[in-house]
């Protein structure tokens, strides 16, 4: 496949409602898109990083500085063969791994448009629907956070989880299991606890969670092992995995039971199937993560997610949960029983609105092949 251009796009766009971590607020995303142009085809990339280096260490800013001054310019030089040959061609520069996965998913995007096959199919994806859970932000009170769930269940989603940090906690957990004593429950604590923490965390055993995410330090096994051994709920790793040596190392430590794959945070679908490989080998059930991506982001979790052993709900939702107006087309919509359709058209089954897109830029580069600079 030859690179004929590569641009570099990013977008503003305000999201419906901030979401809240227990690392901060988001009310506007700084979308950073990967354009690439081959041969009359043109392919599409995102960058999940944030615009601060609070999940991971990457920004929006440092991957863009990367891509265009490291990784882009290897890419356009490059007439690959094959996406999967992209991490090798990627491996001198040491981390920056959601640049990484915004490039190489570009070239997946690209190659199931040039092999005439869906993304879906071109992964491995053997599901014609997935299933969907979200991911509900911190809410200024408990009635609001409430209020919220019954939204999303009234939408059909199959599984909650409910974002904590100390003093965000036991008190909400047990508000919403005696409200819904049934309904697929988890937390995401996004590292804000300690092991000192294990007594308040055991407490959380009471209320039956389907898993509890990514408690202790986001780069941590070890103590995640300890703790583990102290709960009957099951961990789930989040920040900590990766890649698939970590993937690995989890499970064999017993660190978690369940994890969960994000494309961006792996550096790419390569290594996320490797990960869904290893974990599936294992007995591990993983699912797809979610980023506060657009479209294009989006469809690509759709079709990551179709793979087998993505077998939990994961957090790719329906569009209009985080924008007013998405830039794809049609949206991704969520079915009354809580899924989505896999599509099965050529490429990635949503078209890209460049219209809209455009509208939406504020920044955009060019870059091309080393041997051209
Ligand atoms: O930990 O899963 C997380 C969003 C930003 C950073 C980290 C996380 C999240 C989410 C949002 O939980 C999931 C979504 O896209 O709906
Ligand atoms: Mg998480």
């Amino acid at each position: 496949m030859k690179i004929d251009a590569i641009y570099l796009r990013e977008l503003h766009i305000p999201l419906v409602q901030p979401f809240e971590t227990s690392f901060g607020v988001t009310t506007d995303r700084r979308v950073l898109l990967v354009e690439l142009k081959s041969e009359g085809l043109t392919a599409w990339g995102e960058c999940v990083a944030g615009e601060h280096p609070y999940f991971s260490e990457e920004t929006i800013d440092t991957a863009w500085l990367v891509m265009t001054q490291e990784l882009a310019p290897v890419l356009a030089a490059a007439e690959p063969e094959h996406a999967g040959k992209i991490p090798g061609l990627f491996k001198q520069v040491r981390g920056h791994r959601m640049a990484k996965a915004a490039l190489e998913n570009a070239v997946w995007d690209l190659e199931a448009q040039v092999r005439g096959v869906s993304l879906s199919a071109l992964l491995g994806g053997s599901r014609e629907t997935i299933p969907c859970g979200v991911s509900i932000g911190i809410q200024p009170t408990l009635e609001r956070q409430l209020a919220e769930i019954e939204k999303e269940l009234a939408a059909g989603y199959q599984r909650i989880k409910l974002k904590c940090k100390p003093g965000w906690d036991t008190k909400v957990f047990e508000a919403v299991r005696n409200r819904w004593p049934q309904i697929l429950l988890s937390c995401d604590a996004n590292s804000a606890y300690r092991l000192k923490d294990a007594d308040l965390i055991r407490e959380w055993d009471a209320f039956n969670l389907l898993m509890i995410e990514q408690p202790l330090w986001s780069d941590d096994f070890y103590f995640h092992s300890l703790l583990q051994k102290q709960l009957t709920t099951s961990i789930c790793l989040d920040e900590s995995i990766r890649n698939r040596r970590d993937a690995l190392a989890a499970i064999e430590m017993e660190s978690c039971r369940i994890i969960n794959i994000k494309n961006g945070r792996v550096g790419g679908f390569s290594e996320a199937i490797a990960v869904h490989n290893a974990a599936q080998e294992r007995g591990i059930p993983v699912w797809c993560g979610g980023m506060l991506e657009s479209g294009i982001g989006r469809a690509h979790n759709i079709a990551l997610s179709s793979l087998p052993n993505f077998s939990l709900p994961g957090d790719v939702s329906a569009s209009k949960r985080y924008w007013k107006e998405d830039i794809i087309e049609p949206e991704v919509t969520v079915s009354s029983e809580g899924e989505i359709v896999v599509p099965t058209e050529v490429g990635r089954g949503f078209a890209v609105r460049e219209d809209l897109v455009e509208r939406l830029t504020v920044r955009k580069e060019e870059v091309r092949a080393l041997a051209l600079v």
